[in-house]
């Protein structure tokens, strides 16, 4: 019987070398182990042998049976390890395949000309000790104009053609609306805060107004204030040239002059000689050979009240750049709308800055 068991192991080793398939492997297991296989077969005989001859051919016998099982299990465990690495390479991707001749169709994303400016003046104001903020697309009727000192009725309203939502459901009980400038995060930034600070904050706005080439409905402000004591409009007009130095790394020419926003006093607008024309009059700056680009002055008196701050104690000044204007006076792009196309040909310019 153990000349038996020595060949039933023989067998079984080597034809378990030339099988690559799960189905085959089971099979050989059942002939092996089955109730009618090779090994059970010849357990059978075992009654009929005397208990000494038991005590060396059962051990064998099980030894045998683990063999097979262990074998077959790490065979099938094989296989299964190849099909997964094989569906692996085939779908591979490989992230360190340069540009050539597997991909040439393919080329890098790069980012939108706006979110490279906006970057540059976020880097500029942080290293000057400015925060960054943000705020809601959606508003209420205190944020982008009560507390920014444009009660109802105020003519300054028609300035900004809004748009409103039909539910009335903001907390002031008038409806909601789209804000038409970052003037609103003023009075975010105010309430959340106490003086001395300085922030600025940028962000898309919203107004129903008539495209050209220099307005979009749809379009980009960044929004900047300092409160403080003895803040005066030296120190307004040295943070708006630090940033046109800046963003232009030469000198552009600019005018100032005065310009009338309720949440402002004084007040004034600071254009930029139209760089698509070089002030000689073009689509973008209406003939006039100007853009008009920063708005800013001295924070009003009520705005800081419905800010939470002391007017007798504290003072400051806020701005509120046209981001999308400062981006086309930059890469000398003459219609706005194209900021917003989403065509990646226009994109794909801006990859090397
Ligand atoms: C305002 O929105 C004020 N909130 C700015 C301000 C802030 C003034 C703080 C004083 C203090 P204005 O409506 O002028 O102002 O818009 C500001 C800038 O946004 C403009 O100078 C212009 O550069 C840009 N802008 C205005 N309307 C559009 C438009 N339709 N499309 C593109 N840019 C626009």
């Amino acid at each position: 019987m153990l000349v038996k068991l020595e060949e039933i192991e023989k067998d079984f080793t080597t034809r378990i070398e030339a099988l690559a398939k799960e189905a085959d492997l089971l099979n050989l297991k059942s002939e092996f182990l089955g109730k009618a296989g090779k090994l059970s077969e010849v357990l059978k005989g075992l009654r009929n042998c005397s208990p000494e001859e038991r005590k060396v051919i059962g051990p064998k016998a099980n030894a045998i049976k683990d063999l097979i099982q262990t074998q077959i299990h790490k065979k099938i465990e094989a296989l299964e390890i190849d099909i997964i690495n094989k569906k692996l390479n085939e779908n591979a991707i490989d992230l360190g395949l340069r540009k050539g001749r597997f991909s040439s169709s393919l080329s890098g994303g790069g980012l939108h000309p706006r979110t490279l400016i906006q970057r540059e003046i976020e880097d500029v104001f942080l290293s000057m000790g400015f925060e960054v903020l943000d705020g809601p697309h959606i508003e209420d009727d205190v944020h982008n104009f009560e507390a920014l000192n444009i009660p109802a009725d105020h003519p300054a309203r028609d300035m900004q053609d809004t748009f409103w939502f039909n539910d009335p459901s903001a907390s002031d009980g008038k409806g909601n609306l789209l804000r038409t400038h970052t003037s609103t995060i003023q009075v975010r930034g105010m309430k959340e805060r106490k003086p001395p600070f300085r922030f600025i904050a940028p962000g898309t706005v919203f107004r129903c107004e008539r495209t050209d080439a220099s307005h979009e409905f749809v379009f980009n402000q960044l929004e900047g204030m300092m409160v403080g004591k003895d803040i005066s409009i030296s120190n307004l007009i040295y943070f708006m040239k630090t940033l046109l130095k800046e963003i232009f790394k030469k000198d552009v020419e600019v005018r100032l002059r005065p310009g009338f926003f309720p949440f402002v006093e004084p007040g004034f607008e600071l254009d930029i000689s139209c760089l698509i024309c070089s002030g000689k009059g073009c689509s973008v700056c209406k003939q006039t050979g100007w853009v008009e680009l920063l708005p800013c002055g001295m924070v009003h008196p009520n705005v800081l009240v419905a800010g939470g701050i002391d007017p007798a104690e504290y003072n400051g000044f806020a701005f509120g750049l046209g981001l999308d204007r400062l981006v086309m006076m930059k890469y000398g792009i003459d219609d706005i709308r194209h900021l917003n196309s989403g065509d990646l040909r226009f994109n794909e310019q801006f990859k090397s800055y």
